[in-house]
């Protein structure tokens, strides 16, 4: 018996920031020391990802979450019972083969994760320390130097937005900071700035589901130009201190061959929608591109990352799923040159280092990753600092289970700085110069 023996596991029932159930794990481990989890949910889901356990049926629009909260009360608790939440890779595999699917479909991806996260933060508890800290120690790692460089949303689109326009998601990259504060403070205004130019059009109504404001526009692209604006307005340099970066989620909108900008009035072929996105990359300062075209467009993805590639991140989310083995033959193929590390995607922390470890050795910057249906969790970013992963993107800068995210950010900027004697930066250092294709 040690201090990190897991004595309980028990589940419940808490909301995520779409008000719909999700499933929170809490392990306690033998001398009291507690860990806890909430499983978030994605809107727009690629193929490979581990499914969740949904209820079905009537209530919740069949989104309940009674049978996994069952599970964990029951199989998996009995399961981990006297096991060390500090051997992660052992509950891992644990949970894996209690699973016994490929796509993780019996326990759900959804319990999987929660359980997961929640053994790593009990043995955090039991060791006194934060996650990101507990991450490094146990590995006999030196203190993080770095935060992850925040990509914030300023407006949603796609499934975010009932479609009201085809892009998912229009960010903004402080690529000219000088620290995680001061990524954020410049992001506020340029917020701040795109919801004012909105209100004077009286185009401000409200935001979409990450906090990114409503997109009411008329076409894909008058959005990027309301953005360089809000920029400018807010006294910064796009291009220099803010750049942009697009989500565009392409497999919600088209597949190979056929992809339908609805909000534009025209469908594009592979080609023809690599072309528009290059044309933009051309006319606007944008330094990242996820999901440029479907899951299924592989020749499509080699095209445009060899066609913008050296000076853009091509990010694969859908595309890639945070999965080892897709991230090693994409990255053999030269399909995209970096990863969002979503770690339900994958289902289980082992996995999701896994994960990293394939998007290291292939050369691939990573993006760690919260999702559409979020909560007031803050693991992903003790993972992105303690991983050492580079940049993080959690959805806007309004609503609660987004900036839960930044503070916790801020928090650890300063424990950072306690660390290194007060003479750290305490807005938080962020990774040094050469990491990033634009060149800070
Ligand atoms: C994405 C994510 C997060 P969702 O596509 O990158 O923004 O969205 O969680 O809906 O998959
Ligand atoms: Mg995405």
């Amino acid at each position: 018996m040690s201090k990190t023996t897991i004595k309980s596991t028990l589940a419940r029932r808490v909301w995520d920031s779409r008000g719909r159930p999700t499933i929170e794990v809490e392990i306690t481990l033998r001398y009291g020391a507690k860990g806890r989890a909430i499983a978030p949910a994605g809107a727009s889901l690629g193929i490979g990802e581990a499914v969740e356990s949904r209820d079905g049926g009537d209530a919740f629009g069949g989104l309940g979450v009674e049978a996994a909260v069952a599970t964990v009360n029951g199989e998996i608790a009995k399961t981990l019972k006297g096991r060390d939440a500090a051997d992660q890779a052992s509950i891992d595999k644990l949970l894996i083969a209690v699973d016994g699917t490929a796509d993780k479909s019996r326990l759900g991806g959804n319990t999987m994760i929660a359980t997961s996260m929640a053994a790593a933060d009990a043995a955090a508890d039991a060791h006194r320390m934060p996650l990101w800290q507990y991450l490094r120690d146990s590995n006999g790692q030196p203190a993080p130097t770095f935060l992850p460089l925040p990509e914030i949303q300023i407006f949603g689109g796609g499934v975010h937005a009932g479609g009201r326009v085809d892009v998912q998601e229009y960010m903004v990259i402080a690529t000219g900071a000088d620290s995680f504060a001061q990524a954020l403070d410049w992001t506020a205004e340029v917020y701040r700035a795109a919801a004012g130019l909105m209100a004077d059009k009286g185009m401000l109504q409200g935001v979409a589901d990450q906090g990114g404001l409503w997109p009411n526009f008329n076409s894909n692209e008058e959005a990027l130009e309301l953005l360089m604006r809000a920029i400018e307005a807010a006294g910064l340099t796009p291009g220099q201190d803010i750049s942009l970066s697009l989500d565009i989620a392409a497999s919600q909108f088209g597949s190979k061959g056929k992809y339908h900008l609805a909000r534009d009035g025209r469908t594009l072929d592979s080609d023809g929608l690599s072309g528009l996105l290059v044309d933009w990359i051309e006319r606007y300062p944008i330094v990242c591109v996820e999901d440029p075209l479907a899951e299924g467009d592989k020749e499509g993805m080699i095209r445009f990352t060899w066609a913008v590639g050296k000076r853009v991140q091509v990010v694969g989310d859908d595309f890639l799923v945070t999965s080892a083995e897709r991230i090693r033959a994409r990255a053999r193929d030269k399909a995209c040159n970096a990863v969002l590390i979503t770690p339900n995607q994958a289902g289980t922390l082992t996995e999701t280092l896994a994960a990293l470890s394939a998007a290291r050795k292939a050369g691939f910057n990573a993006i760690a990753s919260a999702r559409s249906g979020d909560s007031e969790d803050v693991g992903i970013v003790h993972l992105a600092t303690g991983w050492d992963i580079e940049q993080i993107k959690v959805g806007s800068i309004t609503r609660g289970e987004r900036t839960a995210k930044w503070n916790e950010g801020l928090r650890i900027a300063g424990a950072l700085a306690a660390l290194a004697g007060e003479d750290g930066n305490i807005d938080g250092p962020l990774p040094p110069a050469g990491t990033f294709p634009w060149g800070k």
